[in-house]
């Protein structure tokens, strides 16, 4: 059991995490400070520790937060480590508000990066204390003291409160450490009031219920206390309580300014959200005592929508139970059912981005075990038909027929692009591409541009940040917001394969554009396709009329081989037989797409 007990040591807590751009090194100088304070022993440690999904280990990003509790030379230190990607940023405010301070990292060898500007205005938005630090010091690309001086003219500090370290070589970090606990406040005392909890994530526990992971803003709380969720207005236990070793490491008690978990022992999923406030329920009943919920999150706005459908469509019930579930850990997914004559029963869910997308079909295909059939992701798009009645479209399966629309308009957003000025060239060639519009150039330090362009959102979200990154060899980085509708002349473009109408694969594009859209979609789907049997059209069609056709040729199985030389009459009957088949097969024409194709096609 701890040696340390809030709250008579209540000003030796530490609450904070690291935020950044994506990649500027948070969870490697995590590793150095769980070495550091002794929390993971030196041999069970391997790099970026923190990042304890499979999937964030391959893709070698951080996509959840995670807390972690330190003690160091008589402190409790509780820490958060964030996902950079933008997709990610909703576990960042979340992460933020649950905390008294900020390190913010920014890689010397990248400088000030879109979403280092971008959260830091979160953490400024929590009055959160902030301490900045230039990373990867160690690397012979990095530029130190030009990083330093970008930190300086953002933060309007001097250049000798930027720290200089190396996440990876450890320099500096046990001083930067020892900052955080000079720098940041501790919680406020507040263990003697009712409990009032904040819940910033959760998980599913078969046994214990759902598992929230909160921020006791006041009070405490031990196994066996009744439990009630003040917005869910539902009542629950504690079935177990303790803190982040990362892993659940059970207490007999947990108090007011820490981080920690409750076992709810409530099992039904949806009813735990993230924002809600924990308290008593037996202070909550008597009258007098009422407490208030927390101030909570707001939820964000999801960005695109993509229609899920099991491939096996017993899988239903399966698909929902698994949305419910994997909501917990990812409190900006959305969904709703939705049935559709051509797809049967499945799921229109919201993302916050394309990334955020492949990430969900991908963790309901390794946790849940689930095929996924997945439309390419629209935009929410608002439709105005000729009797002037405004409708938002989500999936294109709704798209109305072209003759009842009237008007289209589509999301813009602010686009900010940072990078060195050497690039512009480069830059500005792809977002000419976008067909938006010019807003503003800006300097920034000495050598970088932000260039700010209004564009639809739709031309953004796939492809766009890799074309970027590759055309700047990962210098640029990007950020946008919404900032209104606007009218543009969109067409539904419609995918054909054998013949068939594939739903999923369907997409709204500029009028001007649809040949070549047409052609690349077919393109794509020919060398992604595998071949059948029997030769496959695949067509691209506007209004019914075809704009585009490929084919991919039979693969012909080779029925002959077994026989040696001649035998005419066999060979020819064996033919005439493959043939026959192959007609058969193709009336039936229910050709089996692979769940990764559908990937593909929305990535292209
Ligand atoms: N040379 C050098 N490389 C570093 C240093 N710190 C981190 N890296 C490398 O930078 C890459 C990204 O490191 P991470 O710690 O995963 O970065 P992150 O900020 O957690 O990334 P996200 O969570 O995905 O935003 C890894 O390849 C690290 O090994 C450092 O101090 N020096
Ligand atoms: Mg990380």
């Amino acid at each position: 059991m701890d040696t340390i007990h809030p709250p008579s040591n209540q000003a030796k807590i530490r609450n904070f995490c690291i935020i950044s751009h994506i990649d500027h090194g948070k969870s490697t100088l995590a590793d150095r400070f769980l070495e550091l304070t002794n929390t993971i022993p030196k041999e069970k440690m391997r790099p970026q520790y923190l990042d304890m999904m499979d999937l964030e280990r391959e893709k070698g990003i951080t996509i959840k937060m995670t807390p972690v509790r330190m003690e160091y030379e008589g402190y409790v230190l509780n820490l958060i480590d964030t996902p950079g990607h933008v997709d990610f940023s909703y576990e960042v405010s979340r992460s933020l508000a649950a905390v008294e301070g900020a390190i913010l990292l920014v890689d010397a060898t990248k400088g000030v990066q879109a979403q280092t500007m971008a959260n830091l205005e979160l953490a400024k938005k929590q009055n959160l204390v902030i301490i900045s630090a230039v990373n990867k010091i160690d690397s012979p690309q990095a530029r130190i003291e030009e990083t330093k001086e970008e930190l300086t003219n953002l933060l309007g500090i001097s250049k000798k409160d930027v720290f200089a370290i190396s996440a990876k070589e450890g320099t500096n970090v046990k001083e930067l450490l020892e900052i955080v606990i000079e720098k940041v406040p501790p919680p406020e005392r507040n263990s003697e009031k009712p409990l009032r909890a904040l819940i910033f994530d959760s998980k599913y526990d078969s046994f214990k219920g759902v598992i929230a992971f909160v921020r006791i803003v006041e009070g405490k709380i031990k196994p066996g206390d009744k439990i009630y969720l003040i917005q869910a207005k539902i009542e629950g236990e504690a079935k177990e309580v303790g803190y982040f070793k990362p892993e659940l490491s059970p207490r007999d008690e947990i108090f007011g300014g820490e981080i920690g978990y409750i076992a709810t022992g409530i099992k039904e999923a949806g009813k735990v959200r993230v924002g809600d406030t924990i308290t008593n329920h037996l202070v909550t009943k008597s009258p007098g005592h009422l407490v208030e919920a927390l101030p909570g999150y707001k939820e964000p706005k999801p960005m695109i929508f993509a229609s899920l459908y099991p491939e096996n469509p017993d899988d239903f019930d399966l698909l929902k139970e698994a949305l419910v579930k994997l909501k917990l850990s990812d409190a900006s997914l959305t969904f709703e059912p939705e049935t559709k004559e051509s797809l049967g029963r499945g799921f229109l869910c919201g993302f916050l981005g394309s990334l955020h997308t492949e990430i969900t079909t991908e963790r309901l295909r390794r946790e849940f075990g689930l095929n996924l059939v997945i439309s390419t992701p629209n935009v929410l798009y608002k439709v105005i038909d000729k009797k002037d009645k405004e409708i938002f479209i989500k999936s294109t399966a709704d798209w109305p027929n072209q003759v009842d629309i009237n008007e289209i308009k589509e999301p813009w957003v602010k686009l900010e692009t940072i990078f060195p000025s050497d690039y512009l060239g480069r830059v500005l060639e792809i977002l000419e591409t976008l067909q938006g519009k010019y807003i503003e150039t800006k300097y920034f330090g000495q050598e970088r541009i932000i260039l700010i362009y209004e564009v639809p959102l739709r031309e953004i979200l796939f492809g766009f940040y890799d074309k970027l990154k590759g055309q700047t060899q990962g210098f640029a980085s990007m950020n946008y917001e919404v900032l209104d509708y606007r009218t543009r002349d969109l067409v539904k473009l419609e995918v054909l394969v054998a013949g068939k109408k594939e739903e999923t694969f369907s997409r709204i594009v500029p009028r001007e554009r649809v040949f070549e859209e047409g052609q690349k979609i077919v393109r794509k789907l020919k060398e992604v396709l595998p071949p059948q049997l029997f030769s496959v059209p695949l067509q691209a069609a506007v209004s019914g009329k075809i704009i585009a056709r490929e084919t991919i040729k039979a693969r012909r199985r080779d029925v002959i081989a077994p026989l040696y030389g001649g035998d005419y009459t066999r060979k020819r009957k064996l033919l005439e037989k493959q043939k026959k088949g192959k007609e058969e097969l193709r009336e039936k024409a229910k050709i089996r797409i692979p769940p990764k194709v559908y990937l593909e096609i929305f990535r292209s």
